[in-house]
């Protein structure tokens, strides 16, 4: 990514450089779908008519709703950004649209909650993510689609490139745009090219995800983690399947599952983006904000080893993850091996052995290609994730497997 001239950094390494030092991100899916609590797609999926759809703007009046509080548990839970849907496929707007009469200022809440939540991240420093549907269900010509009806698709389209425009000027610096809901249209049919070039125009120094069907900045596997050589983040629900609200999803993914999850992604130079999905109230389920909290909790004593660190060369499989920052390799010890543990595959000479957490300094011989850590508790301290620090000198070199000789 650095120019090939002077290794100086270029545009996109430089606008994206906090992303890859954040490495973990809060997402929130909120929106009249919170009313019915069926999940974000329960229009399409019990097919409401649009009309019918509609009336849940009139009961839309989150009186609990209080973006300080969704910015606190997104900080709690160690997260460097957050990304919120500003519309989704259903097309209610949670922000003051002119292009439309479907948002939460003309219905009962008659609040921005897009520029509650812009302010509250400010005020705590918090970097800014707009979630935006390309799509709209209710638009009869994302249904036609441009050939079919090219008139109703300018319309469309126009409606569409109004409405980021919006976005991208009336709410200050906005640090990341995450498009969704391209599909079936191609780039050209959204005019994503335009689109993207009026954002850049508007909001510089913006990172830009590769769902307006252009590759953009990053890339986003979505509920599965899939490293790319290009920035990626893999964005996840806490329960098994909805973004939105819905109750009748219990089975909410474990602090264990969550940490291994965000640092997985890390081992492979990814970013994580958690989703939450607060009620109709807008206050967020506790279970869903304990696991939040239990994140930040096992990052205030590990986060060196995730913000700004990256892939290692050295993956150790029968011990866990390894991530790598600087001259420091950070064995994420998953599998605790007991008092013992070989490390193996570091050409590199190792200076010094330690526990992240405690700092406690640990006994360890290299012996070639191994390394032997000795001393160490019967049962894994953090049984979530256990990170063993490895001090070494130079540039990583990996020792190649030699042991059938
Ligand atoms: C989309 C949305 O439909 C969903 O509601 C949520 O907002 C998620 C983050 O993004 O989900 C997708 C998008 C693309 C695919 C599948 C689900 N796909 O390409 O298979």
């Amino acid at each position: 990514m650095s120019s090939p001239i002077n290794g100086e950094k270029s545009t996109v390494e430089k606008r994206i450089s906090w992303w890859l030092e954040a490495r973990f991100g809060m997402f929130i899916h909120w929106g009249l779908y919170a009313i019915p609590a069926r999940g974000e797609w329960v229009m399409y999926c019990e097919r409401i008519p649009k009309d019918e759809y509609a009336l849940l703007a009139q009961k839309f009046n989150p009186k609990k709703f209080d973006a300080d509080k969704w910015v606190a548990l997104a900080k709690q839970a160690g997260a460097k950004y957050m990304v919120l849907t500003t519309r989704h496929h259903d097309g209610f707007c949670l922000w003051d649209s002119s292009v439309s009469d479907f948002t939460s200022v003309k219905t009962a809440a008659k609040r921005d909650f897009v520029a509650e939540y812009v302010e509250a991240c400010r005020k705590a420093g918090m970097r800014i993510g707009f979630y935006y549907s390309l799509l709209d269900w209710r638009w009869p010509a994302y249904w036609d689609g441009p050939e079919k009806n090219p008139e109703g698709w300018k319309e469309f389209r126009n409606y569409v490139h109004a409405q980021v425009r919006e976005l991208m000027t009336n709410y200050g610096k906005i640090d990341i745009l995450w498009y969704d809901g391209a599909w079936p249209h191609s780039p050209e049919a959204w005019g994503s090219e335009q689109l993207n070039a009026m954002v850049r125009s508007l909001q510089p120094e913006i990172i830009i995800n590769n769902r307006s069907g252009l590759p953009e900045d990053f890339d986003t596997p979505e509920q599965r983690i899939e490293r790319s050589l290009r920035p990626w983040e893999a964005c996840m629900t806490i329960d098994d399947l909805w973004w939105g609200y819905h109750p009748g999803d219990p089975n909410l993914k474990s602090p264990m599952q969550l940490v291994r999850s965000l640092v997985k992604c890390v081992s492979g130079n990814g970013n994580f983006l958690l989703n939450v999905g607060p009620k109709a109230d807008g206050t967020i389920p506790p279970e869903q904000a304990a696991r939040m909290r239990a994140i930040g909790r096992w990052l205030r004593r590990n986060g060196e080893s995730i913000y700004g660190a990256g892939a290692a060369p050295f993956q150790q499989p029968h011990l866990g993850q390894v991530t790598m920052k600087g001259s420091k390799v950070y064995v994420h010890v998953m599998f605790w091996p007991g008092r013992e543990m070989c490390v193996a595959g570091i050409k590199n000479r190792v200076l010094k052995t330690y526990m992240l957490a405690s700092g406690k300094k640990l006994l360890f011989e290299q012996k070639e290609d191994r390394l032997f850590i000795r001393g160490l508790p019967l049962r894994a301290p953090d049984p979530i994730d256990t990170v063993v620090v490895l001090e070494i000198e130079g540039e990583p070199e990996v020792a190649p497997p030699s042991f059938w000789k």
